[in-house]
């Protein structure tokens, strides 16, 4: 999706030549768009937006993005939002690697309709982030935060909807009911993906697509979780496939503060607490 004039109140990017992607290390969309960047070799100018640092609700970055929201690619002065509009948008610049869309019409309605599924799990990846893998008291958004991103930015519905799920989840955290919910959706979701692998090496095709990169990534972070996506032989012997390709493997990096310090201190409590996934959402996941 290509944001008008109107909506670009940070003037300054529309002088910036060339490829720029504004993005997060650790968020699912950016990770995306960075994996296909480098599986294509396309070089583009990084500027990181820190979200644990609010800069995203930035007066500066709301004029780039009124949803507040990364990523965000600017192609000569034009802005681009949505992870999956930019990867078709990606997908038509000039590179030696292959098409990540199929070509045949029947191809491309099934591969759209993957992505759209994608992305309207995309609250309930932020459900099973945030329920499961940071403590609340480091992902929630102070008061003033929030007001900030409220007043700023051109009008979008889509930041009223991510302010109500940020204000609802200060007041309450992740509930148990949404994480099963959560839970229950990528199930679903993921025993469609197994389903198509019965019959195929790939999701769609001969080779490897846009299909695979966008759902690696989401098994990735449900991994993190603590998903056991095992009980989905096929689908995870490809992403196990996936995961050996350096593209992949590099973007999707977890940190070590994360991996080694806090992720083991959040299991450590959930333990205690018995509010691991598996704990909460036992009986989804034995389904
Ligand atoms: N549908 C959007 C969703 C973008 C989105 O929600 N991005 C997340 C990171 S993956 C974000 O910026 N969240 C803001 C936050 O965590 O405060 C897309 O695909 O680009």
């Amino acid at each position: 999706m290509i944001l008008s004039d109107e909506q670009v109140t940070t003037k300054e990017v529309k002088s910036w030549k060339g490829l720029h992607l504004l993005h997060f290390s650790g968020s699912s969309c950016s990770q995306k768009v960075r994996t296909l960047l480098r599986e294509k070799g396309i070089d583009y100018v990084s500027h990181h937006v820190n979200l644990v640092k609010h800069e995203h609700a930035s007066p500066w970055y709301l004029g780039i993005n009124p949803r507040g929201v990364v990523p965000v690619l600017v192609h000569d002065g034009v802005v681009h939002v949505e992870s999956n509009d930019i990867l078709a948008y990606l997908d038509t610049l000039p590179s030696d690697a292959d098409s990540y869309f199929p070509l045949t019409p029947d191809e491309r309605a099934i591969v759209d309709e993957s992505l759209a599924l994608e992305n309207d799990l995309h609250f309930a990846l932020r459900e099973i982030t945030m329920g499961f893998i940071f403590p609340k008291r480091l992902a929630q958004k102070p008061d003033d935060v929030l007001a900030k991103y409220e007043e700023a930015g051109a009008d979008d519905p889509s930041r009223d909807k991510e302010i109500a799920w940020w204000r609802a989840f200060a007041e309450s955290g992740v509930t148990e009911p949404q994480a099963r919910a959560a839970v229950k959706a990528h199930r679903d979701a993921f025993d469609a993906l197994e389903k198509r692998l019965e019959s195929n090496e790939w999701l769609i095709g001969d080779r490897i697509s846009v299909l695979e990169l966008a759902w690696f990534i989401t098994m990735n972070r449900l991994r993190l979780g603590g998903y056991p996506l095992e009980i989905h032989p096929r689908l995870f012997k490809l992403y196990s496939r996936l995961m050996k390709r350096p593209a992949f493997a590099q973007e999707t990096k977890t940190p070590a503060v994360l991996s080694k310090v806090l992720l083991p201190a959040v299991r450590f409590g959930q333990v205690l607490r018995g509010k691991r996934m598996k704990d909460v959402a036992g009986d989804i996941l034995a389904a």
